[in-house]
């Protein structure tokens, strides 16, 4: 059997030596094999397939395999269809594509996949033509002499003390995508920085390293005439046997430490003779090493819409998942946001494989937050992305790094743990729960900590601390203001090092009106909403928390709640389970509000899930808030959520509370939701309607008449502001009669 194996793999490596990829294949076909367990990979890998996604995927992996391959699968029972009978017709069909979409030139110089000297006089172009904010350096010299290029871009000054940001493409030669995404990102940060303040000021403080082909020899090598476009190696000479190390196993993190690593030369996954001991891997660690204050990278590949985080060798959580998995999901978001592509966030352990000695864990274990991005297809088409698809892809991975540069603009993450609304009914004081976490390490210093109110954009700004209720989180009493003024306001705290933090970048804004109700859901009765796990109506008994703290007794008002398990703890390894409320009709509603009393206790994000959505008829559930840290409430929080942007108008308006997915250990007595209220309100906007019902009018005179007197804080008929209800508010209504 052992001979069976290695005389496959010998065969394959010598008809990879010297013969054009057209030769190369032949009597080679392209497949979809179903891979259900890893017996199969095993089997797979050991009769000499190969792979062109990543080997260990359970579901269907493309793969390059021979006939006689395909026969003794099928014997195997691994179901195998046959996707592509002859390559070189393959290869020849994504060439025409490829001269029909350069000719055709729609995407201007990403309407193809671009080689090394086109990367190369790219690079240099933009430096040339941007001198005071670009450069281009050499990284380093490959085996075969090629020079691994890099552009520096920062705005004119000293940049010694900026932050930096390193982004690479293509260790892996056929990773095409990979090349264009990287030279995409530098010539639109360029760009931005004199069209774009938010970038310009990004380029201030930071300075961003584009290293857009890391391996330039077998980047060529899928290029060329005698090369093959499935390569996915370096070209080191092993002499004697097949070429090439694998460079994203060649990093000093548990190098050679078996988790998809291989010591065969011959195999996609070698991990070369031993730890750094490629030149593009040096040149690489030189650089990195001369860069003080590296904060984040990316090491772009392909293919299967992944953004991978630490760690990858090992099922140890990193200390700082909760800043890695944020920044995850921040930069999973702006991905979505551009053309709705789904990138799936994890560690590659939970959503890929373990792998040992790559370049994500090796920048993550110097301090850096290290992520690999595997860009489009999810699949089929695999490497050879329809080049109308390079566009697209490089503008959702744009916005993916704008995201990553907010993110890491940021000393301080400022949330809101119950909520943020954006109205208020006349007069009301508003008690905004904060919380204030260090983005990266650090500690915020909490008397520092202060909002900044005004009313109107006119108005003199002041400034009040916010109470510490401990652990970061704060309150802030934001008193409320009257009809046609809103109140407008915005954070800062310092770290214990000084750094200063402001949010939101504006001004955060309470506007003014008269409040409506739709909705009341009281839970005294059973509201009948559809159920799903242990989802039920009922009276809590104060039971489980196993963590966190138990389920309460009774509800916020009354005995009965809507809760997940009524009698305990959620179980573990739950799948996510809805409790779906609706439909609503908003039809003709303004400035819609979700408000209710929550009793939550769940554990941290990265094991267990409590979440709110909403959806408007047939559309796809938006996440109004979902937990980012863990909850242990010990009493009725009353939150509220502005859900504007997706129920205003909504003929039809569902709502989700959802507990899951949970993790296989700690149980928590999850949600309890008390008191619904779906509230709508207009905005009346004129000076002098003291009720806020659109009409200044005899009501307002009378409800002025009726305070008449002194007023304490903010009143909602002292519309002259002076502390006194008097005959200056009046006056101003008939002004504005
Ligand atoms: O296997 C790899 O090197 C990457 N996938 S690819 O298909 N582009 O080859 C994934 C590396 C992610 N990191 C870890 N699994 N540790
Ligand atoms: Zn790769």
């Amino acid at each position: 059997m052992i001979t069976t194996i290695l005389t496959t793999a010998t065969i394959l490596c010598s008809q990879i030596l010297g013969s054009p990829t057209i030769d190369r294949y032949e009597g080679w076909v392209m497949a979809n094999v179903e891979i259900e367990c890893p017996e199969d990979i095993e089997y797979l890998r050991d009769i000499g397939a190969r792979s062109l996604a990543c080997y260990d995927h359970p579901g269907q992996t493309q793969m390059l395999m021979t006939e006689k391959m395909v026969e003794n699968a099928r014997l195997h029972r691994i179901e195998t269809k046959i996707t592509e009978r002859d390559i070189a017709n393959y290869i020849k069909k994504i060439d025409q594509i490829r001269g029909e979409a350069r000719t055709a030139g729609v995407g201007g110089w990403y309407s193809d996949f671009k080689t090394w000297p086109e990367v190369n006089q790219q690079l240099q172009q933009l430096a040339n033509n941007n001198p005071k904010l670009a450069s281009v350096f050499e990284v380093g010299i490959t085996h075969e002499g090629r020079a691994i290029r890099g552009i520096r871009i920062t705005s004119p000054g000293d940049a010694t003390n900026r932050k930096r940001i390193l982004f690479n493409g293509c260790q892996h030669a056929r990773e095409w995508i990979a090349v264009m995404v990287p030279v995409y990102i530098a010539e639109h940060l360029i760009e931005g920085w004199y069209n774009n303040a938010e970038i310009q000021s990004f380029l201030d403080t930071t300075e961003v390293i584009i290293v857009p082909i890391v391996n330039p020899d077998g980047y060529e090598f899928t290029y060329a005439v005698g090369g093959d476009r499935f390569w996915r190696k370096n070209r080191r000479n092993n002499s004697g046997s097949c070429e090439g190390v694998d460079l994203n196993r060649n990093w000093d993190i548990d190098w050679n430490g078996g988790d998809s690593t291989s010591t065969s030369t011959c195999s996609d996954i070698y991990v070369g003779p031993s730890v750094f001991s490629e030149p593009e891997t040096q040149a690489m660690r030189t650089l990195i090493e001369s860069l003080p204050n590296l904060v984040t990278h990316i090491d772009f590949h392909s293919y299967s819409q992944l953004i991978l985080k630490a760690w990858g060798y090992t099922s140890t959580p990193h200390p700082d998942d909760n800043i890695i998995q944020a920044l995850g999901v921040a930069m999973h978001d702006a991905y979505q946001s551009v053309h709705g592509e789904q990138y799936t966030v994890g560690t590659p352990g939970d959503i890929l494989y373990y792998a040992d000695g790559t370049f994500q864990d090796w920048t993550t274990s110097i301090g850096t937050l290290g992520y690999t991005i595997e860009l489009r297809p999810t699949g089929s088409p695999g490497f050879d992305l329809p080049p109308s698809e390079i566009v697209p892809t490089c503008e959702e991975s744009f916005e993916g790094i704008l995201a990553m540069m907010r993110f890491i603009s940021n000393p301080v993450t400022v949330s809101f743990p119950n909520g943020l609304i954006s109205f208020v009914t006349p007069g009301e004081m508003h008690v905004l729960h904060v919380s204030m976490q260090p983005t990266f390490g650090g500690e915020v210093d909490p008397t520092t900590a202060k909002i900044h109110i005004r009313y109107g954009e006119t108005g003199v700004e002041g400034t009040v601390p916010l109470e510490h209720t401990g652990n970061g989180l704060f309150k802030a009493n934001i008193p409320g203001s009257f009809c046609g003024l809103s109140t407008e306001f915005w954070f800062e705290v310092e770290t214990t090092t000084g750094q200063n933090q402001r949010y939101p970048a504006g001004n955060a804004v309470l506007n003014v009106g008269a409040a409506q109700l739709v909705e009341e859901i009281t839970m005294d009765q059973n509201p009948n909403w559809s159920t799903d796990g242990l989802w039920s109506w009922g009276q809590p008994i104060g039971g489980g928390g196993q963590y966190g703290n138990p389920d309460p007794t009774s509800g916020a008002t009354g005995n009965n709640v809507m809760g997940y398990n009524l009698n305990g703890d959620y179980e573990s390894n739950l799948s996510e389970k809805h409790l779906v409320a609706g439909p609503y009709n908003l039809s003709g509603n303004q400035n819609t509000q979700l408000q209710f009393s929550r009793y939550l206790n769940v554990e941290q994000p990265m094991y267990d899930h409590a979440t709110i959505s909403v959806k408007s008829g047939n559309d796809s559930w938006q996440t109004v808030w979902t937990n980012l840290s863990e909850i242990t409430d010990d009493q009725w929080q009353a939150v509220s959520y502005d859900i504007s942007t997706v129920a205003d108008n909504s003929p039809e308006l569902w709502v989700r509370w959802t507990m899951g997915s949970t993790d296989s250990a700690w149980q928590y007595s999850g949600w309890n939701i008390d008191d619904v209220y779906i509230s709508t309100s207009i905005e009346s906007g004129m000076v002098g309607d003291v009720n806020c019902d659109g009409l200044v009018s005899v009501e307002d005179v009378l409800t002025i008449i009726s305070s008449w007197g002194p007023c304490e804080g903010v009143c909602a008929e002292d519309i002259v502001p002076d502390q006194n209800i008097n005959v200056s508010d009046l006056l101003l209504v008939i002004a504005n009669w």
